[in-house]
């Protein structure tokens, strides 16, 4: 695909490299709309958007009862600050709870910021209620985890490019390698061990899926050391992976639940985290807190786009069209399919070539040029992830789009 036939885009191109920092690597496509599974770049081409904005838009672009829930608030009140209560924060916390069956629920802006405040929660219980000694508390992470680009997240990393060149780094991180269950029973002997930290479907990893006792063996483990089993489901909660949760397909309440993305829709940055009043309550007043977190905007916004999530049951659509689209792209015959793997609507291609190789770069290039946008993850492996609002035909067409791309660029080759 030549971005240079398109003038329009290339100026938007060389704008951001002129005035951005250079800290993401963009498919030469410039979006300017969007619309349920849909989006068009400024020539006017159409897209089915098959990453979701990384699963933020689990509920399609612009879904209308969002915006309307955005528009109506945005007049009325958007940020209070939490000096004082607000008219909608208890309502959004009363209605997270109770889905997800949580005492309490601490509310945030991003990911990270989510990520970082169920590490420092895990701390404060490891001394207020574990008995840990101060300063003492050592959290385990998974190997290939992803939990965001803040200095302690990445402290965790065991990426060189999030993690290089960053240090010196948060201390008493430990890490055991994902899908491991000895590795981890082995890192539990450690008596300051206060929580574990886990993906249950690694998606930056490249969509790692563990064996189906892994995530229960873990949870049991934890339990057994009294140790907190801490839950990111930034990415694949939300219905993404055909339950509200992913960790609902191993029977699993985590101790603190951390949810992201998909919560406002992709509408606005909306994150929380979830745990039972023994683990929240360690943080008092003046002790964690967030200028926008918790605003009146973000309570009616999320609280507008997890009703749709339930309204429309999108987890059940997410299940269905996901083993549809697996089983479709499975009877693909090409050689440059290595694996065709996923859970829901969280799905990738594994490409039969070197992670440093530029074939799965190519290959999105060419789904673009095609009418699809998607972006590999770690070099050979291409996620799959379009909003839970896809339907029958509408898989079925990007599959054809999808096959037809994957065999021009064997041709080419
Ligand atoms: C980027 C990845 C996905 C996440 C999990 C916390 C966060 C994320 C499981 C932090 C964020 C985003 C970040 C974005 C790309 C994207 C991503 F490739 F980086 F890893 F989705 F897989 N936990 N993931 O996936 O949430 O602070 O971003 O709101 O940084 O390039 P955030």
């Amino acid at each position: 695909m030549n971005a240079i036939s398109n003038t329009k885009t290339q100026e938007f191109i060389d704008l951001e490299d002129r005035y951005g920092a250079h800290n993401y690597h963009p498919l030469p496509v410039v979006l300017e709309r969007g619309q349920g599974i849909f989006v068009w770049d400024v020539e006017g081409k159409q897209y089915f958007d098959f990453l979701s904005a990384y699963s933020a838009v689990n509920q399609g672009h612009c879904h209308p009862k969002i915006v309307e829930a955005l528009h109506q608030q945005s007049k009325q009140l958007t940020l209070s600050c939490r000096a004082f209560y607000s008219s909608k924060l208890g309502a959004f916390e009363a209605f997270m709870c109770n889905m997800f069956c949580f005492d309490k629920l601490l509310p945030m802006n991003t990911g990270a910021e989510a990520v970082e405040t169920a590490l420092k929660l895990c701390r404060k219980w490891a001394y207020e209620k574990k008995g840990i000694s101060v300063n003492d508390a050592v959290i385990i992470f998974a190997t290939g985890n992803f939990h965001g680009r803040t200095l302690s997240i990445i402290s965790a990393s065991t990426d060189p490019q999030s993690r290089g060149g960053f240090g010196p780094y948060m201390p008493n991180f430990k890490i055991v390698e994902y899908n491991n269950v000895e590795a981890l029973k082995d890192a539990l002997k450690d008596k300051n061990v206060a929580g574990f930290v886990v993906e249950p479907i690694q998606g930056e990893a490249g969509i790692i899926i563990p064996d189906d006792n892994y995530l229960k063996d873990c949870y049991n483990l934890c339990k057994e050391h009294n140790v907190l089993f801490i839950a990111d489901e930034v990415q694949t909660g939300i219905a993404r992976t055909g339950k509200m949760l992913a960790v609902y397909h191993h029977n699993i309440q985590p101790d603190i639940l951390i949810l992201g993305k998909a919560v406002s829709g992709g509408v606005y940055p909306v994150s929380c985290v979830l745990a039972n009043d023994e683990i929240m309550l360690c943080i008092k007043p003046g002790e964690h807190g967030s200028t926008f977190g918790g605003n009146p905007l973000a309570c009616a916004v999320a609280t507008a786009a997890m009703q749709v999530v339930v309204d429309e049951k999108l987890a059940e659509n997410a299940q269905k069209m996901g083993e549809m689209m697996r089983n479709a792209l499975k009877k693909i015959s090409n050689p440059l399919i290595k694996e065709v793997r996923g859970r829901g609507l969280l799905n990738a291609i594994e490409i039969n070539d070197t992670p440093e190789s530029e074939t799965a770069w190519n290959l999105c290039l060419t789904f673009a040029k095609n009418g699809l946008l998607a972006k590999p993850t770690h070099g050979n492996i291409i996620r799959l992830a379009p909003p839970l609002v896809i339907n029958e035909n509408q898989i079925l067409e990007a599959v054809k789009i999808i096959e037809k791309s994957i065999n021009e660029l064997t041709n080419s080759l």
